[in-house]
């Protein structure tokens, strides 16, 4: 029986990509999913993980290597060795030897994923130096966004990261303590399944959490009037086949805020630097919007939406989305936004309590639009109603600024919308 060879898996359309790491030596045991060496292309780096078990013969590569898909990174010792280890075994580990044979097969037959899929399934580019001292430290990489192109990681990000985790880390610690242990399990009380959870709500979390418990949030609700906007965008026809154009309303509510974040810079802002009270003030216009995937909620950006007409935004707004829900999409589309809009007015629902995208300062929610009988001018008449939830970082946004934004919105959105979102 010929040594166990692992090879280089399917890399997508990438060739001699290069070796920056070899993170195991002739000799060593290693398991299934146990990082072998890390290769870096111009767009991400990664890791590339054990497929089977066993003990490293010899390791083909070094650093600076170029390698492509099928090349022999490592051979792992003679598979006589093992059969010949599981003959000697007690027949309950003859067991267990043919779960690990079958974990093998599925693994191997598992459909190959391609490198922008890893990039964005959360696997940071780093510097092999970064990556070093971030495992010395027991620091997770791939939980850092880095400060050099493509948000590579440098020792610096890692120390940054590291400190600015300190005080984080203490509240974490003493909420933990603080957290209700039940008496009982779950399946005390019946049957109960307990599931993974998906890797891009995990890396979420730590997001959330670390905006729900550090940025006092305060969420303003309010009406705009669509009436005219919305006959508008549903009698808006293609002009060669006469079909009906399908623009949502969020295409129409994005250029809406671009306008009110001009006149509320404060809106567009970041204060990662409160310490020392600066704020960062974006002059840019880089809207995100809250997508709903099977994988979970992903916030990619419209970029420079001041510079895009309707048209332009809403098939941008079909790209993005599809990206994320096929895992398409570069992880660094995640970053560098003005302001988020979460919409559910597809879904339904009126009024909600959006988390703001850290380190935004702002969030608009958007509900389902609706025809209500408003009192104007001494009577009352069927309008379209749109609601909207603008949470923000009090902070920086005072309440009656976020009323005043909400008013500008409104105004954007409403009778003159098409003078004013140039039409
Ligand atoms: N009021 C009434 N109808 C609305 C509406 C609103 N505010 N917004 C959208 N609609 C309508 C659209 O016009 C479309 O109708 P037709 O099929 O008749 O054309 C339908 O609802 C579906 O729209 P959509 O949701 O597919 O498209 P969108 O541009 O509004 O939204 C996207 C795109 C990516 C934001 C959306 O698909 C999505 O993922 N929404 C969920 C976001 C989310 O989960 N937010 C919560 C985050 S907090 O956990």
């Amino acid at each position: 029986m010929p040594d166990k060879e692992i090879k280089v898996p399917n890399i997508g359309e990438f060739k001699d990509v290069e070796v920056i790491e070899v993170l195991v030596s002739n000799g060593q045991s290693v398991s299934i999913n146990d990082p072998l060496i890390t290769i870096e292309s111009d767009k991400s780096s990664v890791e590339i993980p054990a497929s089977f078990e066993g003990k490293i013969k010899s390791v083909n590569i070094k650093v600076g290597d170029k390698v492509s898909e099928g090349d022999i990174i490592i051979i792992l010792e003679n598979i006589e060795e093992v059969k010949k280890d599981i003959l000697e075994q007690p027949k309950i580990e003859k067991e267990e030897e043919k779960d690990q044979i079958k974990k093998e097969t599925i693994l191997n037959n598992e459909p190959k994923q391609n490198f922008i899929e890893k990039n964005i399934s959360g696997v940071s580019a780093a510097s092999p130096k970064a990556r070093k001292f971030a495992r010395e430290l027991g620091v997770n990489i791939n939980e850092i966004y880095g400060s050099q192109r493509q948000g590579r990681v440098i020792e610096k990000d890692v120390k940054n990261f590291i400190s600015s985790n300190i005080n984080k880390s203490t509240e974490i610690k003493e909420a933990q303590l603080k957290k209700i242990k039940s008496e009982f399990s779950h399946s005390d009380f019946g049957e109960v399944e307990v599931k993974d959870m998906p890797r891009v709500k995990k890396l979420a979390s730590t997001y959330l959490v670390n905006s729900w418990t550090t940025i006092p949030h305060v969420t303003n609700h309010d009406e705009a009037d669509i009436t005219e906007m919305d006959e508008f965008r549903s009698s808006l026809t293609d002009m060669y086949t006469g079909e009906r154009k399908k623009i949502t309303p969020l295409a129409f509510i994005i250029k809406a805020l671009v306008l009110s974040l001009k006149k509320f810079p404060s809106f567009n802002s970041s204060i990662d630097d409160i310490e020392n009270g600066k704020i960062t003030i974006k002059k840019y216009f880089h809207v995100g919007i809250a997508v709903d995937t099977p994988h979970g909620l992903m916030v990619p950006k419209i970029r420079n939406a001041d510079n895009k007409n309707i048209s332009y935004i809403s098939s941008e707004l079909k790209t993005v989305s599809d990206q994320c829900r096929n895992l398409k999409i570069d992880k660094k589309e995640f970053f560098g936004g003005s302001m988020t809009i979460t919409s559910l007015g597809g879904i339904g629902g009126s009024f909600f309590t959006p988390i703001i995208n850290y380190p935004e300062v702002a969030i608009l929610g958007v509900g389902k639009a609706q025809k209500k009988q408003i009192f104007i001018n001494g009577k009352f008449e069927s309008r379209t109603m749109l609601p909207l939830s603008l949470s923000y970082d009090h902070r920086i946004i005072d309440g009656a600024e976020a009323a005043r934004f909400n008013n500008d919105i409104k105004e954007n959105l409403g009778k003159n919308f098409a003078y004013k979102l140039a039409l």
